[in-house]
């Protein structure tokens, strides 16, 4: 058997350099957006990744390769597909072996950017502890793969879908960092306030980057999850988010969603609750998010370099 892994050119030569990568998921492109302003959100979260100084990779299985860095085509392809499989941890090596178009989640691309030596990682939201979690047990291995996999993780906190005290109880026994980024506070996604205290605050990329490098050189394994809370003009306030969650929630319990068809559910509803202001929230955030990640990825090069 070969290495199933695939470095795209521009990837490849990022890395032999020591250039600053960030990584970038592809199940919120199959599961998480409409298409076509999933294929144009993708486009531009890789412009934003360039414009700071560092190199775009998104991750996806084709062809029965991990594929690190995509090109327009494949964007495109991969935003059209119909029955892309949504890959966990759990997911990863049965889909390379099989064949087919496999979406990375947060936990399957943190696994995929740790084997092709990436340390950076921008997304939207992960998942998190369900409500009602502990009698479904419906808790996303994105939790576990935290506690597992030395990435930096920069997304919007989790959404208030989830039940987002428990998320945090979550991480916090596996001992994952849980950092806010420039506030006190959790963020919820959508929402920059979720009213719980975030665990722990940075206010700078630099700080952040040099926590990462610190968690490798005392050899602890598992990443940081960096909370970046939605820019101030794209929020959508809390009190008008909860009530169109609350029918979603209600209509997937109707419905009997369950397992990996959740979360998909749901964002696909609230999209449509919102009249679609729940998607240019989210776009917005996932910009914001590469933003930083971009930083984060910049600064441990350079600190890296130094040492
Ligand atoms: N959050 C979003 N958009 C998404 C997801 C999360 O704002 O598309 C996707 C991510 O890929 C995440 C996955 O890893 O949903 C979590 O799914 P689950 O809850 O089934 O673990
Ligand atoms: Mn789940």
């Amino acid at each position: 058997m070969t290495f199933p892994l695939r470095l795209s050119s521009e990837v490849a030569a990022a890395r032999s350099d020591g250039a600053p990568i960030v990584a970038l998921e592809s199940t919120i492109i199959t599961h998480g957006m409409p298409f076509p302003q999933n294929v144009e959100t993708a486009r531009l979260v890789e412009a934003e990744v360039r414009a700071h100084g560092a190199t775009p990779a998104t991750i996806a299985v084709m062809d029965r390769s991990i594929r690190i860095g995509l090109d327009e085509d494949e964007l495109q392809a991969l935003g059209q597909a119909k029955g892309a499989a949504k890959l966990s941890r759990a997911d990863l090596a049965a889909c390379l072996v099989t064949g087919g178009t496999g979406a990375t989640t947060v936990a399957a691309t943190m696994i995929c950017a740790r084997l092709a030596g990436i340390d950076t990682f921008a997304t939207g939201g992960i998942g998190g502890v369900h409500r009602g979690g502990a009698e479904s047990f419906d808790i996303s291995a994105d939790l576990s793969e935290l506690a597992e996999t030395a990435v930096t993780v920069v997304a919007a906190g989790a959404k208030a879908i989830l039940d987002l005290p428990k998320t945090l109880e979550y991480l916090e026994t596996r001992g994952v960092p849980v950092i806010a980024y420039g506030q006190d506070e959790f963020p919820a996604f959508w929402s920059r306030r979720s009213g719980l205290a975030a665990p722990l605050r940075m206010d700078s990329a630099a700080q952040i980057a040099a926590a990462h490098l610190m968690r490798g050189l005392l050899g602890l394994p598992g990443g940081q999850l960096v909370a970046n809370p939605i820019p101030v003009e794209a929020e959508i306030p809390r009190e008008d988010i909860t009530p169109l969650i609350d029918t979603a929630l209600a209509e997937a319990a109707t419905a009997g969603i369950a397992a990996k068809a959740v979360t998909p559910f749901l964002l696909q509803r609230i999209f449509e609750l919102s009249g679609g202001r729940s998607l240019a929230a989210n776009i917005a955030l996932v910009l914001a998010n590469a933003r930083l990640a971009s930083a984060i990825a910049v600064e441990i090069s350079r600190q890296r370099a130094k040492s």
